[in-house]
């Protein structure tokens, strides 16, 4: 399928790779460039070749957030019955395979956010962080309010939605937004290089990791635990478990058939 406002490419033929691609505008977010993200990511789900994905933009935009153009004349009545400003913002929540956010330049409002719906960020050390929403008399609208404090904690989160002020890579990594930093000129092979290993592991294993860490944040402590070991127990009726345990007691590297 041809995109205009994304780029769609594969790594090794396991990793799916897409790049917000509109340039001019530091990859603002419009429904446009939304939809085709949600068809990339669903068409990438449903390919069994690919085991992980990366959400990448350019060295000077993840993405500036949404399009404040395209919303700036919206009424309440417009984004209250349509989906002018919804639709395929959550399509990320119902992947099931890891997505890997490969950060560089600026990310605030939607692209803070849609960064937090990945699974986890790795930083370039150029990235900033923010929900400047407050900026244009908003607040954030997908997921800020609630996913940059169970990131962070509530007082920077606090600070950064009330005064609508930018982190950078190093913040954001010290609290705990980000999970790695790197020069710039090394995110790609960082993120691609992190993409792979997952691919090579039990795909079940990695589903299974990804929906018991998911259901931390949806559930009180014993039910998640709960949760983890049914997931834990279930994963010894894998032919993945046998071999993974079989490689590791006699010393040779494990050849996963996501079975
Ligand atoms: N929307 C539309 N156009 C944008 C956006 C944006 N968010 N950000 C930048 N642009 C455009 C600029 O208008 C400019 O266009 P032009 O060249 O035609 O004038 C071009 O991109 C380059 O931008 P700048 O000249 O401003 O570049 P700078 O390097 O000087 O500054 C910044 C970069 C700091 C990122 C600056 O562009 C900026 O502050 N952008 C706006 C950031 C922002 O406020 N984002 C939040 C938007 S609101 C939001 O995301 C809510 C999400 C809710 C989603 C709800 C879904 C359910």
């Amino acid at each position: 399928m041809a995109y205009e406002f994304i780029q769609v490419r594969t790594e090794g033929g396991k990793v799916g790779v897409i790049t917000l691609n509109r340039p001019k505008q530091l990859n603002a977010l419009n429904n446009e460039l939304m939809d085709e993200l949600g068809a990339a990511m669903k068409a990438f789900d449903a390919d069994a070749a690919i085991g992980c994905m990366v959400l990448t933009g350019s060295e000077k935009a993840f993405a500036a957030g949404a399009d404040i153009g395209a919303m700036a004349s919206y009424t309440f009545a417009d984004v209250y019955k349509g989906d002018y400003i919804t639709r395929n913002w959550e399509t990320i929540r119902t992947i099931r395979k890891p997505v890997i956010a490969a950060v560089s330049g600026f990310a605030p409002g939607g692209g803070c956010e849609l960064a937090m719906m990945c699974d986890f960020i790795i930083a370039a050390d150029n990235a900033k962080f923010g929900q400047p929403e407050i900026k244009l008399g908003i607040i954030p609208g997908a997921g800020g309010t609630q996913r940059l404090p169970r990131a962070v904690g509530k007082a920077k989160a606090m600070d950064l939605a009330l005064t609508g002020r930018m982190m950078d890579a190093t913040e954001a990594e010290r609290a705990g937004l980000v999970s790695r930093i790197v020069p710039l000129d090394k995110l790609m092979d960082e993120a691609l290089g992190a993409a792979l290993m997952i691919c090579d592991y039990s795909q079940l294993a990695v589903l299974a990791a990804k929906e018991s860490i998911n259901r931390a944040f949806e559930s009180g402590l014993a039910d998640g635990v709960m949760f983890e070991r049914r997931l834990f127990h279930a994963l010894f009726a894998t032919a993945d478990q046998k071999e993974g345990m079989d490689a590791f007691v006699n010393k040779r590297k494990a050849q996963f058939k996501h079975q």
